[in-house]
């Protein structure tokens, strides 16, 4: 396998040169990569087979052992290093050929009934081809999961929240030329489970991003329409569940945008001392 894979390693180095496909720059956070596992399903959806996961620093990964077959989808998961799936893509039509050059069984003259796909590592996704030089197509790897910046209770910093006050909070979900407000899914949103009881386009917040790229927002209109939530306090205490004055409460914001990618934005409130609580009530 050592042995095949140098061996391919310098054939893909050679095809890599002579078809430009110099790796620069990504249109993915390549860094943030520590894994990537592939499945393959056939044309009736079926899983067939899987491979990794392989170690993303190696750039070359042989995806071997595959029923040949036509019509089938090829799909790929990233994982940062804590395991989390942070990129995926998929490749339809993938055709899997007998594999002459490195078949993984002979049946005395009679073609493998096997076969293998190369995948790549490439500035847009993973380049996939079956050996020897059969280009399969490029599967672009789109983010899973989209940071955004979320501010509660825009224009204060330490968000005190006092559990029990009633009414209405505030939030802001900065919009950015990226991550426009209306591409989120307005429904999908909420913190703890609890959805917004209104949801407006304002601008009222600047979107920009912190040292390690997260998005941040701050006070201010950019131009850039922004989506205002407002959440039951109630409702949201509630799903707090036990809470102590002066606890800092992080508070997550789930949804999706409308293309079905997840969005998660992340903020945190101050329990004012006052507002000591312990459990349901
Ligand atoms: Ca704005």
């Amino acid at each position: 396998m050592l042995q095949r894979t140098s061996r391919l390693a310098g054939l893909i180095m050679t095809l890599t040169l002579a078809a430009g496909l110099a790796v620069q720059s990504h249109a993915y956070d390549s860094e943030a990569i520590s894994t990537i596992e592939a499945t393959l399903y056939n044309s009736s959806g079926q899983e067939i087979a899987t491979g990794g996961s392989w170690d993303w620093s190696g750039g070359l990964w042989i995806f071997d052992n595959l029923p040949v077959g036509t019509d089938n989808t090829l799909e790929v998961l990233a994982r940062d290093s804590s395991g989390s799936a942070i990129y995926g893509g998929s490749l339809s039509g993938v055709e899997i050929l007998p594999d002459i050059f490195f078949p993984s069984s002979f049946d005395f003259g009679l073609p493998p009934a096997t076969g293998s796909l190369i995948l790549m590592m490439t500035p847009d996704g993973i380049y996939v081809l079956a050996p020897p030089f059969t280009e399969v197509g490029i599967l672009i790897l789109l983010p899973l999961k989209v940071d955004v910046a979320l501010d509660i209770k825009p224009g204060s910093d330490t968000n005190p929240y006092n559990v029990k006050a009633k009414g209405k909070l505030p939030a802001v979900v900065a919009g950015s030329a990226d991550v426009p407000a209306n591409a989120i899914d307005p429904d999908s949103l909420n913190i703890l489970g609890v959805a917004p009881v209104k949801i407006t386009l304002e601008d009222i917040v600047t979107w920009s991003e912190d040292d390690l790229g997260k998005p941040i927002s701050t006070d201010g209109a950019d131009g850039i329409a922004d989506l205002v939530l407002h959440f039951d306090r109630q409702a949201l205490t509630e799903a707090m569940g036990s809470v102590t004055g002066g606890e800092v409460v992080s508070l997550v914001l789930d949804g999706t945008l409308i293309s079905g990618t997840s969005i998660e934005g992340l903020d945190a409130v101050t329990i004012t001392p006052k507002g000591k609580r312990k459990g349901k009530k």
